[in-house]
């Protein structure tokens, strides 16, 4: 496999600069094409605060970052629109299917856009493209053997008309006796249960207790054939989180992991099954399970991408063959989609034989936790995406999520460390800084650069420190250190905010209005930098920054000295409006009463 620019072995340290410190894009060999999916989202609902930092955010950041870098990015998403909770929701809203999953698509790409979420494309697991490139999979996979039908046993609602899956058959626990165990398990009792050890066992769909024993038959995705592919090839990945490897490798391992799997359903709302362009024999009626066609919707997304007219070429990104092996591909998950991108998908990809992308590194996450317990979509508890946005413009959640992201252990979300980030990083520290050097200026100077002298020792000693920073924050982004970068950047904002304090221009004037003056030069041209660095957490208000001192097109620093000499003196600015409010304790107080409760 030819190695491209970026895929030396200190990957994901990838030293390619993107653009210089005068924004122009670096041609040639340094820049590198990056394909980033998220995990994609179920249709049926709104999606809270965990489940946006577990995927969607970080790839974002990620995406957003390497864009900044001058790399080539193609950073797809889309909504998992199958399966039996897609049919059930839209039943419960009373709604045809596909005119349901339409409108929750709708619902939740403007989310993703009120968040910022930088999608090149936004897709559908429905769409044709995903449809057809699903049958073409498993048509290869059957022309390899590796598909196998499989007669099975199951319980038949006569009233629902349909298959009930296990966990929709509801009734009383054998065990301790709770009325609503579920056919999979007791919620009260955490017992393993089988559908048919259930005591009066009714329809969680109608309630119906007309359910009979059914033969069906099935799709078997034989992934026990691939165990040692699949075992070599995790073994190559060195370099992977320890969350990621582990959790494959105790799938892999653990015998009861890696077991062939049924990739068909007897459900209404799906891919029909058919293999490649034929009909299948025997399949009438019955789709592809959710989870064997959600992953091909990565590939499909990019030609639906296409088909929007947003790009060409889309084989370029996903086929091997063309062009895609200097691709560098990144996956981001929660931790209980593991096991489906490490072994199943991965199963479908190399089982087809033909030169599909694999995935080259997969960021998870651990779990964010809700104020003392869990967020529960069933319950509605904790905050959602719809209701983040109307309380506080997305940067707020963002560089709390980001920086509080679960990578290492489950993290919590609390409404007082919400608060305190929030005016201590945002507020006290980026915030007043841009605030009180703008206005300094514009009360001393006026509205352009200040030309002033040249550095003195304490310049100097800053610029080195921020140039140490500047390269730790690259590589914790280069290695998707999501907490760290974090960490790192406020320590660069914090850095600029001890200058101004210790240098101290509003007492320096009144004696020395020269070296005030290029005092102030220095922190105009730290707003620009801290604009262009912080633009993957909080593009609104890097935006918003580079705006005001009219520096809309800055690039990714080179070398420190260089960087913050950009602005030269005579440049206009203007006084931005407060970037970052406190949040008050009677908010903070209402907020965490309004939330606690039951969603309605
Ligand atoms: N929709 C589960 C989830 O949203 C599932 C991910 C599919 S990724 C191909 O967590
Ligand atoms: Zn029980």
């Amino acid at each position: 496999m030819r190695k491209g620019p970026c895929h030396g072995k200190l990957w994901p340290f990838c030293e390619a600069g993107g653009k210089d410190a005068a924004g122009t894009q670096r041609k040639g060999q340094d820049v590198a094409r990056h394909l980033i999916t998220s995990a994609i989202p179920y249709i049926n609902g709104i999606k809270h605060l965990g489940n946006l930092v577990g995927s969607q955010l970080p790839a974002d950041l990620y995406a957003r970052y390497l864009r900044g870098r001058g790399h080539e990015v193609l950073f797809l998403c889309a909504t998992d629109e199958h399966g039996t909770p897609a049919e059930l929701a839209a039943a419960k809203a009373g709604q045809p299917v596909a005119e349901y999953c339409a409108e929750m698509h709708q619902v939740q790409a403007r989310l993703a856009e009120g968040f910022r979420l930088s999608f090149d494309h936004f897709g559908r697991s429905s769409s044709p493209q995903n449809h057809r490139l699903t049958q073409h999979f498993a048509g290869r996979l059957a022309d390899a053997g590796l598909i196998e039908d499989v007669s099975e046993r199951q319980v038949y609602s006569v009233a629902d008309r349909r298959f009930l899956p296990d966990r929709y058959i509801e009734g009383t626990c054998p065990n301790c006796g709770y009325d609503r165990a579920r056919g999979d398990q007791c919620e009260n009792c955490t017992k393993q249960l089988d559908p048919t050890d259930l005591i009066n066992p009714r329809s969680a769909i109608s309630g119906s207790t007309d359910l009979e024993v059914r033969e069906t038959k099935h799709l078997y995705l034989r992934q026990s054939a691939m165990r040692k592919q699949l075992s070599d090839w995790i073994d190559s990945k060195a370099d992977w989180p320890i969350l990621t490897t582990s959790i494959a490798k105790k799938w892999l391992n653990d015998g009861d992991g890696l077991q062939d799997r049924g990739i068909t359903r007897d459900l209404d709302w799906g891919v029909p099954v058919r293999r490649g362009d034929r009909d299948w024999p025997g399949m009438e009626g019955k789709v592809f399970y959710v989870w064997f066609d959600a992953p091909i919707e990565y590939i499909a997304c990019a030609q639906e991408w296409q088909d929007a007219g947003k790009g060409a070429d889309w084989e370029r990104w996903w086929r091997t063959d063309k062009g895609a092996d200097d691709v560098r591909y990144t996956q981001f998950m929660g931790k209980d989609n593991v096991p489906f991108h490490t072994l199943s998908f991965p199963v479908t990809i190399m089982g087809s034989g033909e030169p599909w992308k694999l995935v080259d590194y997969i960021k998870s996450f651990n779990y964010l936790n809700y104020d003392g317990g869990q967020f529960s979509t069933s319950q509605g508890r904790g905050v959602f995406m719809d209701q983040a946005l109307s309380i506080l413009p997305a940067d707020y959640w963002r560089w709390w999520l980001l920086s509080h992201a679960p990578e290492t252990a489950d993290s919590e979300f609390t409404w007082e460390n919400f608060q305190a980030s929030v005016n201590k990083d945002l507020a006290d520290v980026l915030g007043n800084f841009v605030s009180r050097v703008t206005k300094f200026c514009r009360s001393k100077f006026g509205e352009a650069v200040p030309e002033g002298g040249e550095w003195g020792a304490r310049e100097t000693a800053l610029v080195a420190d921020l140039e140490a920073r500047v390269r730790a924050y690259e590589r914790h982004m280069d290695a998707i250190e999501v907490r760290k970068a974090a960490a790192e950047l406020r320590a660069i904002w914090a850095a600029g905010n001890e200058y101004l304090q210790a240098a101290g221009p509003w007492t320096v004037i009144k004696t020395d209005p020269e070296t005030a003056a290029m005092q102030t030069r220095l922190g105009l041209n730290l707003i620009r930098l801290y604009a262009v660095l912080s633009a993957p957490f909080i593009p609104d208000a890097a935006a918003t920054m580079l705006g005001a001192i009219g520096a809309e097109g800055a690039g990714w620093p080179g070398d420190l000295a260089t960087a913050l000499t950009a602005l030269p003196a005579g440049h206009g600015f203007e006084v931005p409006e407060v970037l970052f409010a406190k949040i008050s304790d009677e908010d903070r107080a209402e907020w965490q009463a309004r939330f606690a409760g039951v969603r309605t």
